[in-house]
C-alpha cells in the first residue's frame, strides 16, 4: 500500500488501520471530527518520522486531494456530511474490516447477529485455538482486525465478530465461514429501516461461492428464507432450539446433536455447558456448525465448549456463597438483553436491576418474571418507573437501595440456600458508573466480599 490514504476516526479502529498503512509502506491522513481532541496525544501512536497527517474538525475539499481510498472507522454514519463529501469526490469507503482482510492471511470466520455474536466468537475463537494454535479472535469483540493482519500467516485461522457498522462498506471481504445467529431490531437510528439492516447483515456472505459456509438460524424466519433462497451463495448450515432438523444442528432430550439426513450424532448435553439459557445453547450450535464446516475434530469441539466459560458480564458465574449463586449480567444494558438473563437462571432469582434512563419500556421485562423473580432490588434512576411498572404488573416485591453495596448486602440478607442473585439492570449504567464493565466488576467485588 505505497499510495497515500485516509483513515476516518481516530479511535481504536482508525489507530490500528493507520499503523498497518503506515508499515506496509504507505502515507496516511488521518482525520476525525473532533475538534477537541488531542493531536499531540494521538500522534504519539506512531514513530517520529512516520509518514502521517492529522486533521481534526472539519473536513475539506482541498484535505482530500489525491486521495483515492478511505479506511471507516465502524462509528462513522455514512450520512455524516464528510462521507457525502468523500464520495461526491469519487473517494471509495473501505471498512476497517476490509482493510484486515485484505493485507491478512489464512482462513477467515465471520460472525454476525443482533444479539450472541459476542458470545459465539469468543468459543468459536476458543475452539480454533485448541484445534490450530495460530488462530486470532477480533472485531467488534474489542481488538481491532488491522492490529492483528500483519501477524497472520497462511496457517493462521482468525475468527472476527462482525457488526453491521463494520459490513456496511466491505468489498472483498469474503470469510471462508459465515455465521448469522439471528436479526432483531436495533440500531435503527443509524440504518433506518428493518430490511436495509437485514440486508447489511447478509453482506457478511456476499462474496461467498459454493465452497464456503454460512450457518444460519433456523428458527429466524428471515433468515430461513434466506438460506433456502438464491441469494444465498454459499452452502447454509442451519441450526434450532425449537426444531428437530433433518440437516443440521438441534436439540434433542437436552442434548446437541449434529444431524446428518436424520441420523443423530450427539455433541454435548446442555447441562455439561457452563453457558446458561436457550440462547447461549445457540451461540454454542453455531460454534459447532463453524468448527465443524473448518473440520475441527469433534473431540476438541466437545472439549472446549464443556471448559467455556460465559465472556465477561454476561450472565457470568460469580461466586456460590451459603448455598447462592451470583450472576453478573451487568450487559444487560436493555430490557431485550435482561430478559435472556432472566429466562437463563434456573430457579427462584433475587434481580438487582435499574440504572440510567435511556426511555426504555420496562413491560416485557417484568412479564418475563414469570414467577421466577422473588424480590426486585432497584437503585439508579430508573427506580421509580421500573417500581411503578412492576405494580402496574402485580409485581410488588420490591426493594430500593441507594448503591450497589447495599443493593448486595440486601439480596444476600434476604435470599435463600438454592436461590440465584443477578445483576441484569435493563438500564445502562451512566449516572452511576462510567461505563458497564465498572459496575459489573463493583458488583462482583462486593459479592466476593461478602
Ligand atoms: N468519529 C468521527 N466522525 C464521526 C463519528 C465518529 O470522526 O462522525 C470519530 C470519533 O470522534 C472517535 C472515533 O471516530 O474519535 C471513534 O471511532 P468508532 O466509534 O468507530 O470506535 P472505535 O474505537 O474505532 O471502536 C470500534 C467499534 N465501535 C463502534 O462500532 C461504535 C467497537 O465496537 C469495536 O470493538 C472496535 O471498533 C474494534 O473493532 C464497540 C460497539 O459499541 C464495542 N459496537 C457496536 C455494538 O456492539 O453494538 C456496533
Amino acid at each position: 500500500m505505497n499510495e497515500k490514504i485516509m483513515v476516518a476516526g481516530a479511535g481504536k479502529s482508525g489507530i490500528s488501520a493507520a499503523k498497518l498503512l503506515l508499515e506496509t509502506g504507505g502515507t496516511v491522513f488521518l482525520y476525525d471530527s473532533n475538534e477537541g481532541l488531542d493531536a499531540e496525544a494521538l500522534l504519539s501512536n506512531f514513530p517520529k518520522d512516520a509518514k502521517i497527517t492529522l486533521k481534526l474538525g472539519e473536513l475539506e475539499r482541498a484535505d482530500i486531494a489525491g486521495i483515492q481510498i478511505c479506511v471507516m472507522s465502524p462509528g462513522i454514519d455514512l450520512e455524516t456530511p464528510f462521507v457525502r463529501l468523500l464520495t461526491d469526490n469519487k473517494v471509495q469507503l473501505w471498512s476497517e474490516i476490509e482493510l484486515g482482510y485484505q493485507v491478512a492471511k489464512g482462513k477467515l470466520v465471520a460472525i454476525t447477529g443482533t444479539n450472541g455474536k459476542t458470545t459465539t466468537t469468543a468459543l468459536t475463537g476458543c475452539i480454533m485455538k485448541n484445534a490450530f494454535g495460530d488462530a486470532f479472535t477480533v472485531g467488534n469483540i474489542g481488538l481491532p482486525y488491522t492490529e492483528v493482519a500483519l501477524k497472520t500467516t497462511e496457517h493462521s485461522v482468525t475468527v472476527l465478530e462482525a457488526s453491521s457498522f463494520q459490513l456496511e462498506t466491505i468489498i472483498r471481504f469474503h470469510p471462508h465461514v459465515a455465521a448469522i445467529t439471528n436479526i432483531t431490531p436495533d440500531h435503527l437510528n443509524r440504518h433506518h429501516t428493518m430490511e436495509q439492516y437485514i440486508r447489511i447483515k447478509e453482506e457478511i456472505c456476499s462474496n461467498q461461492t459454493k465452497e464456503d459456509f454460512v450457518v444460519l438460524n433456523y428458527d429466524d424466519p428471515v433468515l430461513r428464507t434466506f438460506g433456502r433462497s438464491a441469494l444465498c451463495p454459499s452452502v447454509p448450515v442451519f441450526f434450532s432450539s425449537t426444531e428437530l432438523l433433518e440437516d443440521g444442528y438441534d436439540i434433542e432430550d437436552g442434548v446437541i446433536c449434529r444431524k446428518v439426513k436424520g441420523k443423530a450424532e450427539p455433541v454435548i448435553a446442555t447441562k455439561e455447558l457452563k453457558l446458561l439459557g436457550r440462547h447461549n445453547f445457540e451461540n454454542v450450535m453455531t460454534a459447532v456448525a463453524i468448527a465443524v464446516c473448518m473440520e475441527v475434530p469433534m473431540a476438541v469441539i466437545q472439549e472446549t465448549c464443556r471448559k467455556f466459560e460465559a465472556v465477561e458480564h454476561r450472565i457470568e458465574f460469580v461466586c456460590e456463597r451459603y448455598g447462592v449463586k451470583y450472576y453478573n449480567d451487568s450487559k444487560g444494558t436493555n430490557p431485550d438483553a435482561a430478559i435472556q438473563a432472566i429466562k437463563a437462571m434456573p430457579g427462584p432469582t433475587l434481580l438487582i436491576g435499574g440504572g440510567y434512563d435511556k426511555g426504555s419500556s420496562y413491560d416485557e421485562w417484568i412479564e418475563a418474571f414469570d414467577g421466577k423473580v422473588r424480590y426486585l432490588v432497584l437503585i439508579g434512576q430508573t427506580r421509580d418507573a421500573i417500581s411503578d411498572c412492576a405494580k402496574r404488573h402485580g409485581f410488588t416485591s420490591i426493594m430500593f437501595a441507594e448503591d450497589m453495596q447495599e443493593a448486595v448486602k440486601v439480596c444476600a440478607s434476604y435470599a435463600n440456600a438454592g436461590d440465584y442473585v443477578l445483576l441484569s439492570p435493563a438500564c445502562a449504567s451512566w449516572g452511576m458508573f462510567p461505563n458497564y464493565e465498572v459496575r459489573g466488576k463493583v458488583f462482583k467485588d462486593c459479592v466476593r466480599a461478602l
